[in-house]
């Protein structure tokens, strides 16, 4: 067994934050849609968060943007010219070409991959594969550069696995671990991992969403454990129930979370969730589950306040102990925060929750379970990683100086074409490399 510490690598809210409603079957995106944002808020509001965990005791890593606007995806779509010249030809012919290349969506690192963690793959090392994010064009174009970046902060073989993204193609639709949950026993860190999946691409007569997407789909589900090396009793593959993603749950973590041995998720959340229990608890005795029933928080309910996209984290110094990071509208809202306080009382691990403000990301349907993906790391592999990507206080400093200098605090969809907005972002990047010891990562730095 490796002795490892869950870390949270939070997404770096990008300089072109922006509310297009690009997102289909996600509320809030589609909500918010025209209005205007504020890249600087919202990035200091994700860094006040990882701020706020890393004084809690948690482990915290910080994972950089991308480059917005993404002028090499415009130029796939054949615009040509001076990057100048595309931001004006694409504004005025293609303004939602723009707006999807230009979306600061990277940020919602649970995305970003799936990890299986050491204990878990037939080789003892980490596991990564970059989530190929098919459903939604605006996404399907992260995934070379978190492929590169992800392989400059884990670049060690010894202790990290990296696989390619899985073939596109929505049959193979796959949105990284906000789709996958790793539970495991109090008494072993050799757990289990669960696959959510929306549809079966292949096996049409089960059931499958009809108003909205399923982004991801058994199928890919499936092959990713496979290259991951998971045993028969590793995996669990079980169905989110279609009629929540008509509701707008359009990621699983929207609904149900999990930690250590505890599973918290809504009643509707699975198609089956007599047998997701059943299977859990023959390889996790101990596990506990935390159904929330309909009548106490209705599913329209846990969208709008994000109930299920709190981070549930075990105590530092006791990890049969945790506590639920949330967003401040779990708080505002009346019933909500009443079931929360009623759960408090109750004797089951969750013993405490901090409400934090990440409004501005909340406004893309994003919260704080969206803006990191998990990764559980030996000391020895930690050490490995020399990229300066560990939050401390000096890094937390240098990063809310680097957002002050660089980001605008109003953005509006007509901004997009500013061609000042491109430099500004590229000189922004440029040094966040230099701050983050990254190397040139980006495609504007290789000339
Ligand atoms: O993919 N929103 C993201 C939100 C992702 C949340 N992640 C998790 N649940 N893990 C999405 O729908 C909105 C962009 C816009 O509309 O401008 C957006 O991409």
């Amino acid at each position: 067994m490796i002795k490892e510490q869950e870390y949270n690598f939070d997404g770096l809210v990008g300089p072109t934050h922006n509310f297009a409603g690009l997102s289909l079957g996600n509320i809030a995106s589609t909500g918010s849609a025209a209005s205007s944002s504020n890249p600087k808020e919202a990035a200091l509001q994700g860094l006040k968060k990882m701020r706020g965990l890393s004084k809690m005791g948690y482990f915290q890593g910080v994972l950089p943007p991308h480059e917005r606007p993404h002028i090499s995806t415009l130029r796939k779509l054949g615009f040509t010219g001076t990057d100048t010249e595309i931001l004006a030809t694409v504004s005025k012919t293609a303004p939602h070409l723009l707006a999807a290349c230009s979306s600061a969506s990277a940020m919602w690192v649970a995305n970003a991959a799936t990890v299986s963690p050491a204990n878990n793959t037939s080789d003892g090392r980490t596991h990564f594969t970059p989530a190929n994010l098919a459903a939604m064009f605006h996404r399907s174009i992260e995934h070379p550069i978190t492929e590169r970046i992800l392989k400059r902060i884990f670049s060690n073989t010894d202790h990290f696995a990296h696989h390619t993204p899985l073939p596109t193609g929505l049959q193979f639709g796959d949105e990284g671990a906000a789709n996958h949950t790793r539970l495991f026993s109090n008494s072993s860190h050799s757990g289990i991992e669960i696959f959510v999946y929306g549809m079966s691409a292949f096996d049409r007569r089960r059931p499958r969403p009809a108003k909205f997407p399923a982004r991801q789909t058994l199928e890919a589900s499936e092959a990713i454990a496979r290259a991951h090396g998971l045993t028969n009793d590793k995996a669990i593959f079980v169905q989110q129930n279609p009629n929540v993603i008509d509701a707008g749950v359009f990621h699983n973590d929207v609904i149900s979370v999990g930690n250590g041995n505890c599973l918290f998720y809504h009643q509707d959340a699975f198609q089956d969730a007599y047998a997701l229990k059943a299977a859990v608890s023959k390889q996790i005795p101990d596990a506990v589950f935390i159904e929330v029933p309909r009548e106490e928080v209705s599913v329209a309910e846990a969208v709008s306040t994000y109930l299920f996209n709190t981070q549930l984290l075990s105590d530092p110094d006791n990890s049969a102990e945790m506590r639920l990071i949330a967003p401040m509208e779990c708080r505002e809202n009346s019933r909500v925060h009443s079931y929360l306080e009623a759960l408090l009382a109750k004797d089951t691990p969750i013993k405490d929750v901090s409400y934090i403000d990440v409004r501005q990301s909340m406004k893309n349907g994003g919260g704080p379970a969206c803006l990191r993906l998990r990764v559980s790391l030996s000391e020895e592999a930690r050490n490995s990683i020399d990229a300066r990507v560990f939050l401390c206080d000096s890094l937390f400093h240098d990063l809310c100086y680097w957002v002050e200098s660089h980001y605008r605090d109003r953005l509006s969809p007509a901004d997009l074409a500013d061609p000042d907005l491109l430099n500004e972002c590229r000189t922004a990047l440029d040094e966040l490399t230099q701050i983050m010891k990254l190397g040139s990562i980006y495609e504007f730095q290789q000339g």
